[in-house]
C-alpha cells in the first residue's frame, strides 16, 4: 500500500518534471500578454496535480499498462466502432448490454457519439453541449458513463468521447450568464459589436454549413452593450457559440473538463472541430499556430494527470494540414509526436470513394505518398463512413474541381450509369456538394437485396473492398454502426428538413443483426466476411500502424495497391472495376492470400470484379 502510494507520487513528480516545462512554455507563448500570468499558471498546475491525485486506482493501473505499451493503439488487433447511443442501443445501459455483440466482432475501441447534456431542441446530434459534466438525461447518468467505461475496460476496450471544445450550446451556463450581462462570461465568447468587423472577418472565412447555417456570425441582441448591434461568432449552427481561446479562462475551463472526463474513465478525446480554436483577422481561422499550441499544451498536461489518455484530432481539411495535427518540432519544423496521438484520415477515406466512382487509383496513390510524413508514434483513424457527410472539397488541393463535382453527382445517383443511392448535401462557395448516405447505400445496395442477385453481389463486393483496403491501411480502423451488416439509409420520412446527414444515421436494425450468421442474407455475407478480415488482420504484424502504407507502382490504373512492411511485406490490392484483371507482380513469384488462406501465383494474380486481396510475399 505504502509503496504503491509512494510510486504513484514519484510517477507524478517525474511526469511533472518532464511535461510541465513543455506546457509552461506553450502557455507563456499563448498568454504571455495576460496580466497576472504567474498566478494563472499556478492554477493550471494545481488543476493538473489535483486531477492526478484524484485519479482512481483502476485508471492509474491502466495508465501504467499503456505507458509500458505505448504503441497499443497502433497494434493490428485494434478495431473501433462508432455509433449514436440512442440509435444503437437507446441508452448507455443499453450499450453496456450490447458489448458482447461488439466483442464478437473484435471491437477494442468504443466511440459513442456526443452523449453529454445537450441543448434541448436542435443540437446538431449532441454537438451543442449544455453541460460538459453531466450526461444527456435521455441517455443515462454520469454513473452510467462510469459504468460503461468500467465494462469497456473489463472487455479490453478503450472508450472514446467527443469533447466539443470549439463551441458550447447557446444554452450552456456560460452563454446564459453572458446573455444575462455578466462581462466575465461574455469574454468567454467572440462577441463583435461592429458590422464592419463582422464583414472583415467574413471576407477570409470559409463556411462549414453554407446552406443550413450560412455565415459565421449570429446576431445576439442580448449581448449588446451601449445599444450597439451585436454578433456572436458561430462557425457552425447559430446555437453553437465559438469559445474564445484568447481568454486563458477558457483554456483552463476546457482543461478541467478534459481532466474530469479522463477521471471518469474516458481513454480517448475526440477534439471536435480541432482546426477552429484560434481566430485571427485576415486568416481562414483554421489550423493557426496558436490552435496547435493549445492542443500541444492539453497533451502535455494530460500526460501529467492521465498519462494513458490519448487525443484525437478531428480536422477535415487539406491532407497536409491534417498531418500537422500530429505535431511538429518547433526548432526543426519536422513532424514530431507532440500533439494528437490520433487523427482522422479523412483524405484516404474520401480518395477511396473517389477511386471506386472513377475507377482510377492514381489520386489515392498520390495521397499515400503525402500522408507518409506522419510521426511513427502517431496513428490515423481509418474509416469508410462516419456520422458526417463525405466532403469532396477536402481533396481540392489534389483533385481537379471538375472531377470532384462529377464524383459528387455520381454518389447522388445523378450520373448515367451510377449505382449509388446517396444524396448531395452542401458545398462552400461553388465547391462540389458533399455526400450523405450509408456506405451500403453509396455502393448501391438495396435494402431488400440478397446474395446471388446480380444487383446485390457487386454492391457487397464494393462495400467489402472498401473495408478490406481500410483495414490494411496504417491506423486504427473504426467501423461505422451498421456497416457490419450492410445497413442501408434511414427512411427518407425520418430525415429532418435541411439536415440531410440523418440519412446515414438510421436506427440499428437488430433483426438484421440477429441474422448475421445466415449466409443467405446480405447482412450475413457482409458480417462473416468482415469478421474474417478483422481476425486475419489481428494476426498480421505487417499491419502494425507505425510504418505508413506505401503505394505500389506499375499497376494498371484501375488497380489500387500498396505495401505494408513487416518481416515479410504484405500487399493490399484492389480492383476498382467490374471486370476481372490479372496482375503480374515483380515481387513474386510466390505469394499467399492470407484471407483465402491459399497460395497465390504473383506472375498471374487474378482480381475479380471489385475484389480486394491481401497477399503476403513469400521469400
Ligand atoms: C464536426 O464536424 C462534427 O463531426 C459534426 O457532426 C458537427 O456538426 C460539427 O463538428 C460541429 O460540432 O464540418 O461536416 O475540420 O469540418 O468539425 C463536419 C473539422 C464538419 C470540421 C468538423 C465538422
Amino acid at each position: 500500500m505504502t509503496s504503491s502510494v509512494f510510486s504513484r507520487a514519484t510517477g507524478l513528480h517525474d511526469r511533472l518534471d518532464r511535461h510541465w516545462p513543455v506546457a509552461d512554455a506553450l502557455l507563456r507563448r499563448l498568454y504571455g500578454e495576460v496580466p497576472a500570468l504567474e498566478g494563472w499558471l499556478s492554477q493550471v498546475r494545481e488543476a493538473v496535480i489535483r486531477a492526478a491525485r484524484n485519479r482512481p486506482a483502476a485508471l492509474t493501473d491502466l495508465d501504467a499498462r499503456r505507458q509500458a505499451e505505448p504503441d497499443w493503439f497502433q497494434r493490428p488487433n485494434q478495431l473501433g466502432y462508432c455509433f449514436y447511443v440512442d440509435r444503437f442501443a437507446g441508452t448507455l445501459a443499453g450499450v453496456r448490454r450490447r458489448l458482447d455483440y461488439l466483442a464478437e466482432l473484435g471491437v477494442t475501441y468504443l466511440h459513442p457519439l456526443p452523449l453529454l447534456a445537450m441543448q434541448s431542441g436542435d443540437n446538431d446530434g449532441g454537438f451543442a453541449v449544455a453541460d460538459y459534466r453531466s450526461v444527456e438525461p435521455r441517455l443515462g447518468t454520469a454513473e452510467d458513463l462510469r459504468a460503461l467505461a468500467e465494462d469497456a475496460h473489463q472487455a479490453g476496450m478503450a472508450l472514446c468521447l467527443d469533447v466539443v471544445c470549439n463551441h458550447t450550446a447557446r444554452d450552456h451556463a456560460w452563454a446564459q450568464a453572458a446573455r444575462a450581462g455578466d462581462p466575465v462570461y461574455r469574454a468567454y465568447y467572440h462577441v463583435l459589436d461592429n458590422a464592419d468587423e463582422v464583414a472583415a472577418y467574413e471576407a477570409t472565412l470559409g463556411q462549414v454549413f453554407p446552406k443550413t447555417a450560412p455565415g459565421n456570425f449570429t446576431p445576439e441582441p442580448s449581448l449588446a452593450r451601449d445599444g450597439g448591434g451585436t454578433w456572436v461568432w458561430t462557425t457552425f449552427y447559430p446555437y453553437q457559440w465559438d469559445l474564445n481561446y484568447a481568454n486563458p479562462a477558457v483554456f483552463l475551463e476546457m482543461l478541467e473538463v478534459l481532466l474530469h472526463l479522463a477521471n471518469q474513465g474516458v481513454d480517448v478525446f475526440r477534439l471536435d472541430s480541432t482546426p477552429f480554436l484560434w481566430k485571427a483577422p485576415g486568416t481562414s481561422c483554421r489550423g493557426l499556430p496558436q490552435t496547435h499550441w493549445i492542443v500541444q499544451a492539453w497533451r502535455a498536461l494530460l500526460a501529467i494527470a492521465a498519462p494513458g489518455v490519448l487525443l484525437k484530432g478531428e480536422a477535415i481539411v487539406d491532407p497536409d494540414d491534417v498531418v500537422s495535427f500530429f505535431g511538429r518540432d518547433e526548432a526543426t519544423g519536422q513532424p514530431a509526436a507532440n500533439e494528437c496521438h490520433l487523427a482522422y484520415n479523412n483524405g484516404m477515406m474520401t480518395a477511396l470513394w473517389l477511386a471506386q466512382a472513377t475507377g482510377d487509383a492514381a489520386p489515392a496513390h498520390a495521397l499515400l505518398d503525402r500522408l507518409a510524413g506522419r510521426p511513427r508514434q502517431a496513428a490515423w483513424i481509418t474509416y469508410v463512413r462516419c456520422h458526417d457527410d463525405i466532403i469532396w472539397d477536402a481533396l481540392a488541393a489534389l483533385i481537379p474541381a471538375e472531377t470532384l463535382h462529377r464524383v459528387s453527382a455520381f454518389y447522388a445517383g445523378a450520373l448515367p450509369g451510377s449505382y449509388a443511392l446517396g444524396a448531395a448535401f452542401q458545398a462552400d462557395g461553388g465547391g462540389a456538394p458533399s455526400t450523405n448516405g450509408m456506405a451500403a447505400s453509396l455502393v448501391g445496395l438495396r435494402p431488400e437485396g440478397r446474395p446471388g442477385d446480380a444487383d446485390t453481389d457487386a454492391p457487397l463486393a464494393r462495400l467489402l473492398q472498401l473495408y478490406q483496403v481500410t483495414l490494411a491501411l496504417d491506423g486504427l480502423p473504426v467501423l461505422y454502426m451498421g456497416d457490419e451488416v450492410a445497413l442501408t439509409n434511414a427512411p427518407l420520412a425520418s430525415i429532418p428538413a435541411g439536415e440531410g446527414r440523418w440519412l446515414h444515421r438510421p436506427a440499428m436494425d437488430w433483426d438484421r443483426a440477429a441474422g448475421r450468421d445466415d449466409g443467405a442474407t446480405a447482412a450475413g455475407r457482409c458480417h462473416a466476411a468482415l469478421r474474417r478480415l478483422i481476425e486475419v488482420r489481428a494476426g498480421l504484424p505487417a499491419l502494425h500502424g507505425a510504418e505508413p502504407a506505401r503505394a505500389l507502382t506499375g499497376l494498371p490504373s484501375g488497380v489500387l495497391g500498396f505495401q505494408r512492411v513487416g518481416s515479410r511485406p504484405l500487399l493490399c490490392l484492389a480492383n476498382l472495376t467490374g471486370e476481372t484483371v490479372t496482375l503480374s507482380l515483380p515481387a513474386g513469384p510466390l505469394g499467399r492470400d492470407v484471407v483465402a488462406d491459399e497460395d497465390a501465383d504473383l506472375t498471374a494474380l487474378p482480381l475479380g470484379p471489385w475484389q480486394a486481396r491481401w497477399i503476403k510475399v513469400r521469400p
